[in-house]
């Protein structure tokens, strides 16, 4: 089968490289210039994918994936552009990032961001003139309820395609970023057709590389339940930060209270942290309550304490202050998450701005973005408190008795609870934990 792939991003591009690899042959298309000649050139533009490079030079030199900046008419289309959020509409021009962000959280529902499908549309139109009766149309991109019915087939149906002619259907990505090779080929997957015939179509051309089961239900459906689990998890992450709360107040760990509650057969709630970062938890339940403000109370909660915990650590950084007095405090990793190098509405970045706020001097590191890979000892040169934000192995691997040759005074303030905590401590550290209260027993002492 002749398939043309629209976006090579995270999704696109692996996608494109498994249709290929079994037997398919893929045109690869994106519209950003840059990427289509580094492919072109035989390089691959996605690091930290294991098998990524393998299979893609592999594919891209037996000639069975072939880039282009341009479609051709195909058997089957595969849209895998971006669908982000736009906080624009809103009326916050001048705000900084940080500002528009917290407006989001403090206003809800008037204020909430809405999504933005402008490239959902514009991919959409640039296929549409190749689309011939008898293809598959495929939407991969997450998306609001009903866009694969309400705004992609219209595109087509504008083309002269009537929804008998073509087959259209939503096939979500839900692949976790670190391990999407893998888990494209072994996770179930859910198709949505727009009629029964565009799933089975579907569902054929899937199953040529993916070796989960195939779940097949309507395009609409589709579309929920990949924003039914993101939010899922983002609900189940906030609790997990009002519990740290809770901890920190009543002096007790968040952190062994959770572990202790997840031993229950049917309990099984997430890790408290400084906030949830990514291109998908933070983004996708505002898909649901964009369309539906009035009935969703739970999501927009959620939001809203995940999107608090920034200020909550910097907060937690003026207490240490109070009590051990800091001038200067690093922040490790600007990753929304460990040993990746993807900062996209990672909380470390609003940490280090609520603390600039605050008045204290800043420095970031990770190792990840090449203009913050900067020697760890030059950041902490005279700095007082070292701020895990993210948890890369390398700081977990971090040798305290060094690190505290480093700084100025022996601090560390672990906000994802992965730090060999004991190893910092005998090396003189007083270490402060998200959700650890316990700290405050020595006060009531
Ligand atoms: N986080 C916590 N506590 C936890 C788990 C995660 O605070 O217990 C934070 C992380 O630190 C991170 C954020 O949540 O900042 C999200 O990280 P993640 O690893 O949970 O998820 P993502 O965003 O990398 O990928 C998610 C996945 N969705 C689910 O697990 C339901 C992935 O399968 C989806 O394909 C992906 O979103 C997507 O593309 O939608």
């Amino acid at each position: 089968m002749k398939v043309c792939v629209v976006g090579l991003g995270y999704i696109g591009f692996p996608t494109a490289c498994l249709m290929a690899s079994a037997g398919n042959e893929v045109l690869g298309i994106d519209a950003n210039e840059k990427i289509v000649k580094t492919l072109r050139e035989g390089k691959v533009h996605i690091v930290n994918e294991d098998g990524l490079n393998d299979l893609a030079e592999r594919v891209m030199r037996e000639g069975s994936l072939r880039v282009s900046d341009r479609p051709e008419g195909a058997d089957a289309f595969v849209i895998c552009v971006p669908t982000p959020l736009n906080y624009q509409d809103r009326n916050l021009d001048g705000f900084s990032e940080v500002a528009v962000a917290m407006e989001v959280e403090t206003r809800l529902v008037s204020e909430y961001p809405r999504s933005d499908l402008s490239y959902v549309v514009s991919a959409t139109k640039s296929i549409a003139p190749y689309v011939k009766h008898g293809n598959l149309v495929i939407l991969e991109s997450t998306s609001p309820p009903g866009t694969t019915e309400n705004v992609v087939l219209p595109i087509l149906e504008s083309y002269g395609l009537d929804r008998n002619d073509i087959h259209l259907a939503h096939a979500p990505e839900r692949v976790l970023p670190g391990a999407i090779l893998r888990e494209m080929r072994e996770n179930d997957r859910i198709i949505g057709g727009v009629t029964e015939e565009a799933t089975r179509q579907a569902k054929e051309l899937y199953s040529t590389f993916v070796q989960g089961r195939i779940l097949t239900t309507d395009a609409t459906t589709a579309e929920f339940v990949k924003l039914a689990e993101n939010s899922f998890r983002d609900v189940n992450i906030a609790l997990a930060n009002e519990f740290a709360r809770i901890s920190n107040e009543l002096g007790i760990n968040a952190q062994e209270a959770i572990s202790l509650a997840n031993h229950h057969p049917r309990v099984n709630i997430l890790s408290p942290g400084p906030g949830v970062g990514g291109h998908c938890i933070p983004v996708d339940p505002y898909f649901i309550i964009e369309r539906f403000p009035e009935i969703t109370p739970l999501l927009q909660t959620a939001r809203s304490i995940n999107s608090s915990m920034p200020r909550y650590v910097a907060d937690l950084v003026r207490e240490i202050d109070a009590e051990h007095g800091i001038a200067k405090v690093v922040v490790l990793g600007t990753a929304y998450k460990p040993d990746v190098g993807d900062s996209r509405e990672s909380p470390s970045l609003r940490i280090a701005d609520y603390l600039r706020d605050y008045g204290f001097s800043v420095q970031i590191h990770d190792p990840y973005e090449d203009e913050l890979n900067v020697p760890l000892s030059a950041v902490c040169e005279d700095a007082d408190l070292l701020v895990i934000a993210t948890d890369h192995s390398v700081y977990k691997e971090l040798n305290p008795d060094t690190v505290a040759r480093w700084l100025n005074k022996r601090l560390l303030l672990d906000t994802r609870l992965t730090m060999p905590v004991e190893r910092w401590e005998a090396a003189g550290f007083v270490v402060r934990r998200l959700g650890d209260g316990r700290y405050k027993l020595n006060f009531r002492d």
